[in-house]
């Protein structure tokens, strides 16, 4: 329509990926990572700040893949705790039990909702530094086309207080 518009919205695209690729290879973990497109959204998420002593805290909002592609979330990592599991709470005689969900396949545009209560992140052993009103980056680990767990999908979640 307008090329005065649209060429240096490619260079700025252009350079945005030149710097992408840059930082990816100079990463640790570069040769098991896929270059970075939003697959997967957390609406209104967040993780409750850690509390001292506690070796876990859990994390909620609403996972949306904003992919074209069905989805299996195989695992979560982030620098900010030891290790994320995605935990799915049940009814069982009575009582609620949580349990951990190895897999989370999504449809496109599919949600799964995670809520205290019900469904959540639980994180484990937070680095110290972490506390209210920080932001920290979930990784949520995808499945590629072959079943490896290749592709990184981060999301950026604020960190706030229990109530
Ligand atoms: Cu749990």
């Amino acid at each position: 329509m307008n090329s005065r518009i649209a060429s240096p919205l490619t260079s700025v695209i252009g350079s945005f990926l030149a710097f992408a690729v840059v930082s990816v290879s100079g990463h640790s973990n570069a040769q098991a990572v896929t270059p970075v497109t939003p697959r997967l959204d957390l609406e209104r998420g967040y993780v409750f700040a850690p509390l001292a002593g506690s070796p876990a805290t859990a994390g909620y909002g609403v996972l949306t893949n904003i992919s074209k592609e069905t989805l299996t979330i195989v695992g979560v990592n982030s620098e900010s705790f030891k290790a994320i599991e995605l935990h799915e709470t049940k009814e069982e005689n009575g009582l609620m039990k949580m349990k951990r969900l190895p897999k989370l396949t999504l449809k496109p545009q599919q949600k799964f909702e995670l809520k205290p209560g019900g469904n959540h992140l639980m994180l484990f052993e937070a680095n110290p530094l972490v506390k209210q009103g920080d932001r920290v980056t979930l990784v949520f680990q995808i499945e590629d086309k072959t079943g490896k767990p290749t592709i990184q999908s981060p999301v950026d979640v604020p960190v706030k207080a229990r109530p």
